[in-house]
């Protein structure tokens, strides 16, 4: 069971990683965040709590000689980055993959988005998209909590070995745990928690939602 706080907003979170760090599995960081603090922010936060996992969310899309460069900017300080699944493994995602693999980091690959847009082209395409992540094995995919049989498609089709990990838990309407009994192995929480009031207390309800909805689904087969 898996919980990844997403931290997006550009601001100060080194006291809220700091709190949250025996609380929850890892950290993925947003683009607004990235760019207006700078990659080497990402470094600063991770001594604030160096074993969770730290994820760069750069949602690449682009030549594997851009994304290379790109990723390059933030790789020493996490252990996986983010890309979109869509742009292919020739000349993109292989490149990518190579790049990270030589670096020691992870590769995470979109394979579907949580927000109702998708259905328009991204849910089309994954098809396609689950033969490129069956060639690529890439170390983790993004699927939709908002859609958990998206969970379950991917889950049984790419088998144990790759990570899942599920956006759209909280302020996109995804229940804490849902994405979890359909297959994934974390659940991405941002604005539930970073927007609360009290986030460490949101971040342990959430780990209870999980638990109990966990303990009530398993056993039962994915993908619902
Ligand atoms: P929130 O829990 O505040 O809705 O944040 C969700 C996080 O997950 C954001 O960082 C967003 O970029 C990311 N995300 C998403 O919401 N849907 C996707 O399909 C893929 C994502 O990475």
């Amino acid at each position: 069971m898996g919980l990844l706080v997403a931290l997006d907003r550009p601001g100060g979170y080194e006291e809220l990683v700091g709190k949250l760090c025996s609380r929850v599995d890892g950290f993925k960081l947003g683009l607004p965040l990235l760019m207006a603090r700078g990659p080497g922010y990402a470094g600063l936060l991770r001594r604030r709590c160096r074993d969770a996992l730290w994820v760069a969310d750069l949602k690449l899309a682009d030549i594997g000689y851009v994304m290379r460069l790109t990723a390059g900017l933030v790789a020493e300080h996490v252990d996986a980055v983010i890309a979109h699944g869509f742009v292919g493994v020739e000349g993109a995602l292989g490149e990518l993959k190579d790049y990270l693999d030589s670096l020691g980091k992870r590769l995470v690959v979109v394979a579907s988005m949580s927000h109702p847009g998708a259905r328009e082209a991204y849910d089309h395409a994954l098809p396609r998209i689950l033969e490129t992540l069956e060639r690529l094995r890439p170390w983790g995919v993004v699927a939709p909590a908002t859609r958990p049989r998206v969970v379950g498609i991917v889950r049984r089709r790419l088998g144990p070995g790759v990570a899942i990990m599920s956006p759209g838990v909280g302020a996109q309407g995804a229940e804490p745990g849902s994405a979890l009994c359909a297959g994934a192995d974390y659940e991405i929480v941002g604005r539930a928690i970073t927007g609360s009031d009290d986030p460490v207390e949101a971040a342990e309800r959430i780990r209870r939602e999980q638990e109990a909805r966990l303990s009530n689904c398993r056993g039962t087969s994915h993908g619902s």
